[in-house]
């Protein structure tokens, strides 16, 4: 097993990473930016290095710095957390050419699931449905419509480069079509440097459904079962929970069945995400795999009892699955809700300043995924999640009932927050009845008054009184160096309480 490895990445997935390496005993390097100097990632872990300015761009996406951290510090491996420079092929390849461990896939499996059209000639031929649609990109808007014509309107025009719902059109008639294709065409030029596009069948009302997959270097491959990830909101995931209400033991066979084929297919390693749709007729399709390890993982961890970062580094570090598929237990039922600093009464806008007051819930059955506390400021420059929480119960109506007292519980003062819009969804009878598909929130989310429906997350006197007590103390400033950071080289160790091996 690695001693050391490098996180390059921040906020809760890399506090999430340097857990796991704590208790396995691997020494953690963490990187920050300008941004960054103060968090808890930073703070949390054994070593941390400044790599940049204020914007990811100058900071956790710069390959080069964070390769040579990796070399300067002695680290033997890299975990891209998601996000950032987990999806990066070149990343990756840069990784390994420099004689690192880049905890994820190839490279070259990054590649053939990074295009989409070929990802889907690659599932045809391994017996895995794809939508019906065209079999390579298309050229031009009067192929676009033949294909069209063949298998019906609607029909999606999507990116080949792109991905997650990014740059896709829908056409909803013939008359429309030869225009979109171009838009479709060119804003996929502008995007990712790459015009093509192809043609699929819009499945109506579908439900998302990933499978979580676990591939090692010895030919071994596993799926942990599924997430339902149909709540949604423009293509961002609000409420994820496993098992998916809609699947029984047989289509859950058939479809993990289906996601071991297709990592198999482009010579998978390490953790990955396969993503279904799901049509009214219970009919599946392959949508696109994630190469990393997702926002969501923890539900599948909660049901299955596993420690998916532990095996990330297992698999990196060369060691074989120590399980086979008909050995993995799924037990109870997990839902995440994301908490983000937006205001769902303002169109979700983000909701920067400082988290003035904290208050986690907690109890039995409940985990919080967090990279920020009192104090922390949501910036602009990242993504304002707060946090992630995680609610275990027996069944589907023990979770819902543990993550809705969860959620109530929350203190958080300084921003907006999602929470009274997550309690809306766990509130909704079609939600309670397993009754959604991933237009639920579209068409369901309007004019709510949530402040009316949920009773607002307002202060208690108790929590005020303590929000008052923090502001009479000077909080730390944000953007000085701790009494034991060396400014001069950017690099820092905790001293004491910690593991401190030097060097
Ligand atoms: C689709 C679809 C319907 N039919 N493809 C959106 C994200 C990207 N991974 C693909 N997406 C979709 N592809 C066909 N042929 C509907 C969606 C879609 C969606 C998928 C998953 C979760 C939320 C979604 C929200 C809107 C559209």
């Amino acid at each position: 097993m690695f001693r050391k490895i490098l996180i390059a990445n921040r906020g809760e997935i890399a506090v999430r990473v340097i857990r796991t390496c704590r208790e396995m005993g691997i020494d953690t390097v963490a990187v920050y930016s300008q941004a960054d100097r103060l968090a808890l990632h930073v703070r949390m872990a054994d070593e941390a290095y400044e790599i940049g300015g204020y914007s990811p761009r100058e900071s956790y996406l710069m390959q080069e710095r964070l390769i040579a951290t990796a070399k300067r510090s002695s680290a033997e491996a890299i975990h891209p957390g998601y996000g950032f420079l987990s999806e990066n092929a070149e990343f990756a390849d840069a990784v390994a050419a420099a004689g690192l461990v880049f905890i994820g896939p190839s490279g070259e499996a990054m590649r053939k699931m990074g295009d989409k059209t070929a990802a889907r000639q690659l599932m045809q031929s391994a017996g895995v449905p794809t939508v019906p649609g065209s079999k390579d990109a298309v050229d031009d808007p009067e192929e676009a419509m033949a294909i069209a014509e063949q298998v019906g309107f609607p029909v999606l025009i999507k990116a080949s480069a792109g991905g997650g719902g990014k740059g896709m059109r829908l056409a909803a008639r013939a008359e429309d079509l030869p225009e979109l294709f171009k838009t479709a065409s060119s804003e996929a030029r502008s995007a990712f440097g790459d015009g093509r596009v192809y043609i699929e069948k819009y499945v109506e009302n579908p439900r998302h459904i990933e499978f979580q997959i676990l591939a090692d270097h010895h030919g071994n491959v596993v799926h942990l079962g599924e997430r339902e990830c149909s709540i949604q909101r423009r293509h961002q995931k609000v409420i994820e929970e496993s098992p998916s209400s809609l699947l029984d033991e047989k289509m859950r066979a058939q479809m993990g069945e289906a996601a071991v084929e297709a990592a198999r297919s482009c010579g998978y390693t390490n953790a990955g995400t396969i993503e279904f749709i799901v049509d009214k007729n219970r009919n599946f399709y392959f949508l696109e795999m994630n190469t990393r390890l997702q926002v969501e993982h923890p539900v599948t961890e909660m049901v299955t009892g596993l420690d998916l970062v532990r095996l990330q580094l297992e698999i990196a570090a060369g060691g074989k699955l120590p399980f086979r598929q008909g050995q993995i237990e799924r037990r109870g039922h997990a839902i995440e809700c994301r908490v983000y600093a937006e205001d769902p009464e303002n169109n979700f806008l983000p909701s920067i300043g400082r988290l003035t007051h904290v208050q986690r819930p907690g109890g039995f059955g409940i985990r919080e995924d967090s990279g920020v506390g009192e104090g922390d400021e949501i910036s602009i420059y990242y993504d304002p999640m707060i946090a992630k929480l995680i609610a275990w119960g027996a069944d589907r109506d023990e979770a819902i009932r543990r993550m809705r007292r969860a959620l109530a519980e929350y203190e958080l003062a300084g921003v907006r927050t999602t929470i009274p819009f997550c309690l809306w969804v766990l509130n909704h009878p079609n939600f309670v009845a397993g009754e959604f598909d991933t237009h639920f929130v579209q068409n369901e989310f309007h004019d709510v008054q949530l402040s009316a429906t949920n009773g607002r997350i307002d202060l208690t006197a108790a929590a005020l009184a303590a929000v008052l007590h923090q502001e009479s103390h000077a909080l730390e400033p944000a953007h000085s160096l701790p009494a034991h950071a060396d400014s001069s080289t950017g690099l820092w160790k905790l001293r004491g309480w910690k593991k401190n091996r030097q060097n």
